[in-house]
């Protein structure tokens, strides 16, 4: 049993998270190869296509594309991670874009301009000692997978993110202690075409193949945990939920009920990352809904023996679940998880629940649920900066939620809660996943860009960066 931390372990990891396709930018430099969320506009027009309602995999003139540059880290990468270390970070959370190693998906020599460009980014958080915790996919499958074999509907993928995988296992062993598999894996269910490049096609039984795919995702990111740890035994590696727990509305059994219900969505990836087996629930619903899951001889025991070291996971707010019909018309827009407003909480300017104790009661439900440790990887508050005449940022509202959740974070922990460490969103502000917008900003670090992609990507320190520097250099101990 480990040892009862009144708080914040020595070594916890404070730190910030980026993704490749958000931050990047260059988005054909070096070889890479055009990914699913290169075709991602902004506007309206983006949620459909995350949903899975693609008409061309091309791009189109005229279009602006907000990941084509991004906050163009692919060539400012040194001053970006200069500032981090300034502020005293321990690690770094970021993404390999799988198109800059395998530009296709399916090539069978990798692409050294892209390998060498993760090894520079690495070499440089390392001088600093910042650890690099990496997720070997966010979001961005290459189009040809999608075009080719139909991305993760097709078996055919787990071969491809196996050979991906390994190969940056092996080139990266002596740099990188902590890797993820798929960035919030549960996103599949709710938006397939940017959570797994799924297209959905009106004829097909969407859930019969989101679970398909879910299967296959399940099955690979199993065979790149026994790729880690044989190729890298001293690193550690884990999954990634989109987490936020589900409060029933009311104290009516069948609320409850329904509260459980909406959370086992999420659970049934972790259940069989964690635990290695489809759980109980899961077979009944494909059972009573007629789902038939392809599996081969060798998955389940692939599964049972290559579950994860940690249980990675985005928290940004907590959500209800009702059963009445006169409750459940009243959903709440700005999230692709759609949730009844909570009367006891306030929401960000995008409708986002803002929740502090909602992270307390998920990290005790993930501890109990799974007794691994966990690593928070994604949180903060997304909201409208307003840059000052004499240069300056007062985000105080950033502060406010941080400090909030800060507080819960240590309270978990003094629950008995195992965390690694925590990683907030966006510590340099980047594209929106959910928007394509750059006003949506989460960092301590303004980037001066616009919704339209105007500005001169100058790079501006927030009140919250100096906030964020004592909080890190104290180790909590301030909050
Ligand atoms: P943004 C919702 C919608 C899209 C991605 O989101 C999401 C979520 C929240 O669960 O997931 C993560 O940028 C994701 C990041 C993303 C972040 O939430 O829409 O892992 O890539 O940027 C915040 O405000």
């Amino acid at each position: 049993m480990s040892k009862f931390q009144s708080t914040f372990p020595e070594n916890f990891l404070w730190g910030g998270a980026i993704a490749a396709n958000q931050a990047e930018g260059a988005y054909l430099e070096g070889g890479k190869g055009l990914t699913t969320v290169d075709l991602l506009p902004t506007g309206k027009e983006r949620f459909s296509f995350m949903l899975g309602k693609v008409d061309s995999l091309k791009l189109k003139d005229g279009v602006y594309y907000p990941s084509h540059e991004a906050i163009d880290f692919y060539h400012r990468y040194k001053e970006d991670i200069a500032l981090f270390a300034e502020m005293g970070f321990k690690c770094l959370r970021l993404s390999i874009a799988w198109s800059r190693v395998f530009p296709n998906g399916d090539d069978e020599i990798p692409n050294e301009a892209g390998l060498q460009f993760y090894d520079d980014v690495f070499d440089e958080l390392l001088k600093y000692n910042i650890e690099p915790v990496v997720t070997t996919c966010h979001f961005d499958v290459p189009i040809h997978l999608v075009e080719k074999y139909g991305s993760w509907k097709n078996r055919a993928m787990i071969g491809f993110y196996e050979n991906y995988t390994r190969t940056i296992f092996d080139r990266y062993k002596n740099k990188v202690k902590y890797w993820m598999t798929f960035n919030e894996i549960n996103m599949l269910l709710h938006a397939p075409f940017i959570g797994a490049g799924i297209i959905v096609n009106e004829e097909e039984n969407k859930e019969q193949v989101l679970y398909q795919a879910a299967h296959h995702q399940l099955v690979a990111s199993a065979l790149a945990v026994k790729a880690c740890h044989e190729i890298s035994p001293n690193a550690q590696i884990g999954c990634m939920l989109a987490a936020g727990a589900t409060y029933p509305y009311t104290c009516h059994p069948n609320d409850i009920w329904e509260a459980i219900d909406k959370d086992r969505e999420s659970f049934f990836f972790i259940d069989v990352q964690s635990r290695g087996e489809y759980p109980g629930y899961a077979k009944r619903y494909f059972k009573e809904n007629n789902l038939q899951i392809a599996m081969e001889k060798g998955d389940e025991e692939i599964l049972k023996n290559n579950t994860v070291d940690y249980i990675g996971f985005s928290y940004y707010a907590s959500r209800c679940a009702s059963t009445d019909p006169e409750v459940l018309s009243q959903l709440t827009e700005g999230n692709i998880f759609a949730s009844i407003k909570n009367p006891y909480l306030k929401a960000s300017e995008w409708g986002w629940q803002i929740d502090p104790k909602g992270l307390r009661i998920t990290c005790n439900h993930l501890h109990e649920r799974y007794q691994k440790p966990l690593f928070i990887v994604e949180n903060g508050l997304g909201a409208i900066d307003v840059l000052e005449e004499d240069d300056t940022i007062s985000d105080d509202y950033r502060i406010d939620y941080l400090k909030a959740h800060f507080i819960e974070m240590s309270e978990a922990i003094k629950d008995g809660v195992e965390i690694i460490g925590y990683t907030s969103w966006g510590p340099i502000d980047l594209v929106s996943a959910g928007t394509g917008e750059m006003k949506k900003r989460y960092g301590y670090i303004y980037v001066d860009k616009d919704n339209e992609g105007k500005g001169t990507l100058r790079r501006i320190k927030k009140k919250s960066f100096y906030w964020y520097q004592q909080v890190i250099q104290a180790n909590g101990e301030n909050l």
